[in-house]
């Protein structure tokens, strides 16, 4: 119990913007040369219902939120303008589900590099926090990322 005590308070430091809205196992896919698209993923859960609404990279020209469907048999990927955080459940954008994607990349992004996102969720009152993510770059290709686990 103790342990478990210490974990939430080092979990609430290290994330001071917010302690409503926890994200982890941010990660990102790598590119290959003059790729210049890519998508990053993770796991959101918030205390409050909440709607993540946009999110930037120091990397990227333009980011977007995407949602990918299956619609006759084809992956098609759409702009959506925000994706709902029901309180108390994890959100997670996945490949083949909702994403975070980023255009006109400044720089490769190579297998292991840490990229930092900021992520925009607003708030039942309309107020919007910004919430900093380090994502991890996942080879292409890979099926999963390390730290990620399904249940
Ligand atoms: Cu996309």
């Amino acid at each position: 119990m103790k342990r478990i005590a210490l974990a939430v308070i080092a979990a609430l430091v290290s994330a001071p913007a917010l302690a409503g809205v926890v994200v982890k196992d941010a990660w990102i896919r790598a590119t290959v040369p003059h790729q210049k698209t890519t998508g990053a993923f993770m796991q959101i859960v918030s205390d409050r219902d909440a709607r993540l609404v946009g999110a930037r990279c120091p990397l990227a020209g333009t980011v977007e939120l995407h949602e990918m469907t299956m619609t006759d048999n084809m992956m098609r990927m759409r702009a959506v303008d925000g994706i709902d955080l029901p309180a108390g459940r994890t959100v997670t954008l996945k490949p083949g589900g909702f994403h975070v994607m980023l255009f006109d990349l400044r720089r490769p992004i190579h297998a292991g590099d840490t990229v930092p996102l900021s992520i925009v969720v607003e708030m039942p009152d309309k107020s919007r926090e910004t919430i900093e993510v380090e994502a991890h770059a996942v080879p292409l290709g890979a099926s999963h990322a390390h730290g990620m686990h399904d249940h």
